[in-house]
């Protein structure tokens, strides 16, 4: 009789699951319940709809595969080395994205594999996820993205941009305030490119999702605006394609699949428990589960036969043909726009325009001055006119931040508006944070603003930003009791010592106009690291730069503004709206003969990157009299003070008060910081 081929699909769904067992099992740690039971439904998706093609996992038009429950990477990672997903080595030669060793090496030092899946160092993986909700939020970001490019460069019969986005959510993501936010805001765009796959195990860490997740999630989501449909068993892959082809027929909204599972979906003794989402099986029920998915019970991090071939021939037959008239469509458009067709590889590429910033604002001196959020306001337009695909805007703060794009072809990015470059977050600081994350994984330069108080509630996507190493930027505005009436609740004092905690993270703090037109040279510059402006919301004079230093040294971090010529006595710095205070002093010094030097410190971390000698010419080790001035937590400043020297900056929160007021009782005055000098410079001479 002759024997029933294989059901290579069964065969291959299989296979993600042994191999994220194995895995698991082998690493002793790690999480196999959720692949074990989306394995099917991911399967099927990558399979039968996703248009990918696993030679370039870097094609532009590829429909985008989120694991926002990073905690299933075994899924992906299985996924990926089924689907012979390879990156190009730069000897030209392919290399797989996720080897079987790879596999083996799960969660071990330098592996390809790490706990939770990482944007930049596993190929095909398209953002970090882990902290549950992010990739939820940056999935916004890509799919306004893919809308964004396919307005702008799309054109009649050349449609150059229209894939779509899939995210795999868990529970807990979706109990994560930041995917509320930005599903609200998904639905309000009507993101229709955007498909959400929530795997409602009712199982999180505790327990049942009864004990802390009642609500009806079906009903929040029509509430946001979205489609939502069903599928009931997560091993009911024809129905998960209907609901698939639902997302891809519905051209109005996002779709949200409720996929009912069971986690760790075939162990006799831990599916449906809580224990397949934390422990590995162990050795005994390992076999038992193999034993009811008919697999062999002892092979391990086994590929039968056949599998390969049947998983990779069709993924790279149809993502394959897909990416090469893709490529087609791009010939075209060089032809016939060729300036549009040079644009895109420069976004592509990660690249700016010739002369981006030839109309960079230069400020006059002006006691008087300006906000910097004001001057930022000035130059993000002078960018933003020369830059395309700069785009941004703020979680309801536009008008206070500066951050509106005013010239001409601006507009809002809205629901009927793909294209516009000024984003309306609404109040969503945290999912702002997320979906300007998944804009920059998207080749766009994006930016966000708030208040700098608010970067709080933003703080896990800019640590992202840092980790995988995205050039995306925020304008925080108000920064300091400069804020005045509106009290401590809105006074910032800690956040800019956290923000300078974040690895990568390039914080900075002008001192005055031409410092923030620097600033963005700075930033618009960074390719693999995001930044942090840190702005004033009242006025600060613009420096007479005949007297003292160009604006051009903020790129080094610190610099020597002002200085009397000589090794200084001592040496009075400070970032932002402080550093007129110490050049009020140091005048004042200056006047009576003493050697005083300003140094002007917009950027510890560039400060830092500069070479040793440069950093001993601003800060010479033999001064030891240093004032350091800042408004904001003290933390961190005796590195540049010194063991004896003075830092005048926040010990307390603020108070509601006019600003004047606030300045004498914090003691941010010209007159503190020189009293300030003289004290170091008395201690210096034994008189203290
Ligand atoms: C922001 C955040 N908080 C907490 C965790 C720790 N954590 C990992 S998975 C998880 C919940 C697991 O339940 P669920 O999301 O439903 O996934 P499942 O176990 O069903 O796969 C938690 C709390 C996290 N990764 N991210
Ligand atoms: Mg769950």
């Amino acid at each position: 009789m002759a024997q029933r081929p294989p059901d290579l699909d069964r065969l291959a769904i299989d296979t993600i699951r042994t191999l994220a067992i194995d895995a698991v099992e082998r690493a002793a740690s790690g999480h196999a319940g959720a692949p074990m039971a989306l394995a099917p439904i991911v399967y099927r998706l990558w399979h039968r709809h996703l248009r990918t093609d696993p030679a370039d996992p870097t094609w532009p038009n590829r429909d985008r595969f989120v694991l926002s429950a990073g905690h299933a990477s075994m899924l992906l990672y299985a996924m990926l080395h089924l689907a012979g997903v390879s990156s190009r080595e730069p000897d030209g030669s392919a290399r797989p994205a996720v080897s079987l060793d790879d596999i083996k090496a799960f969660r071990q030092l330098g592996s390809r594999t790490p706990g939770h899946p990482e944007f930049g160092l596993t190929p095909g993986v398209e953002t970090t996820t882990g902290p549950l909700g992010q990739g939820c939020g940056n999935s916004v970001g890509m799919a306004m993205a893919a809308r964004w490019l396919g307005a702008r460069f799309n054109r009649p019969g050349l449609t150059l941009f229209d894939y779509d986005v899939y995210v795999v959510a868990s529970d807990g993501d979706l109990m994560e305030g930041v995917a509320s936010e930005a599903a609200s805001l998904a639905g309000h765009l009507g993101l229709s490119n955007l498909c959400w796959i929530y795997d409602s195990n009712t199982i999180t860490i505790e327990g049942h999702t009864d004990l802390a997740f009642g609500e009806d999630v079906a009903a929040r989501f029509t509430a946001y605006g979205w489609n939502v449909v069903h599928v009931d068993d997560a091993n009911d892959v024809d129905a998960f394609s209907r609901a698939v082809e639902g997302f891809r027929a519905t051209w109005d909204r996002p779709t949200l699949i409720v996929v009912r599972s069971v986690i760790g979906y075939g162990s006799p003794h831990k599916q449906n428990t809580a224990k397949a989402h934390s422990d590995p099986l162990g050795a005994e029920e390992v076999r038992l589960t193999k034993r009811a998915y008919g697999w062999p019970e002892d092979a391990q991090f086994l590929v039968p036969d056949g599998v390969y071939e049947h998983v990779r021939g069709t993924i790279q037959g149809r993502g394959g043909a897909l990416h090469a008239a893709w490529r087609e469509r791009v010939e075209e458009l060089r032809r016939t726009d060729g300036e549009a067709a040079r644009l895109l590889k420069r976004l592509l590429s990660r690249e700016l325009p010739d002369d981006w910033d030839a109309d960079l604002p230069v400020f006059p001196a002006d006691p008087k001055g300006v906000a910097t959020r004001e001057a930022s306001g000035q130059v993000l337009n002078a960018l933003a006119a020369r830059i395309p695909w700069l785009l941004g805007g703020s979680a309801d703060l536009a008008p206070s931040t500066k951050t509106a794009l005013t010239g001409e072809g601006m507009g809002a990015l809205g629901p009927g508006s793909p294209g516009g470059r000024n984003l309306h977050f609404g109040v969503r600081e945290h999912a702002m944070g997320a979906v300007v994350n998944g804009l920059g994984l998207s080749g766009l330069r994006a930016f966000g603003a708030t208040f700098l108080v608010f970067s709080d509630y933003m703080r896990p996507p800019i640590r992202l930003a840092a980790l995988m190493e995205l050039p995306v930027f925020h304008v925080f505005t108000h920064d300091s009791i400069g804020v005045g009436e509106d009290g401590p609740t809105h006074q910032p004092v800690e956040q800019i010592a956290s923000l300078r905690a974040v690895p990568g993270l390039v914080v900075l703090r002008p001192a005055d106009a031409n410092e923030v037109a620097e600033a963005y040279r700075v930033i618009m510059g960074l390719t693999r690291q995001p930044a942090c402006l840190v702005l004033s919301r009242q006025a600060l004079p613009t420096l007479d730069r005949t007297r003292y230093a160009p604006a051009s040294g903020l790129s080094r971090g610190a610099y020597v503004l002002a200085d009397a010529g000589g090794a200084p006595e001592v040496i009075l710095m400070a970032t932002g709206s402080e550093v007129r205070l110490c050049v009020e002093a140091y005048e004042r010094l200056a006047a009576e003969g003493v050697r005083a030097r300003v140094v002007s410190m917009p950027s510890w971390s560039l400060f830092e990157q500069q070479d040793e000698a440069y950093r001993e010419s601003v800060l010479p080790d033999a001064v030891a009299a240093r004032v350091a001035v800042e408004q904001g937590a003290v933390i961190g400043w005796d590195r540049y003070a010194g063991r004896h020297g003075t830092v005048i900056g926040m010990h307390t929160f603020g108070t509601s008060a006019p600003l004047k007021d606030l300045l004498v009782k914090f003691g941010f005055t010209p007159d503190a910081v020189y009293e300030a000098a003289k004290a170091q410079l008395a201690r210096g001479r034994g008189t203290a």
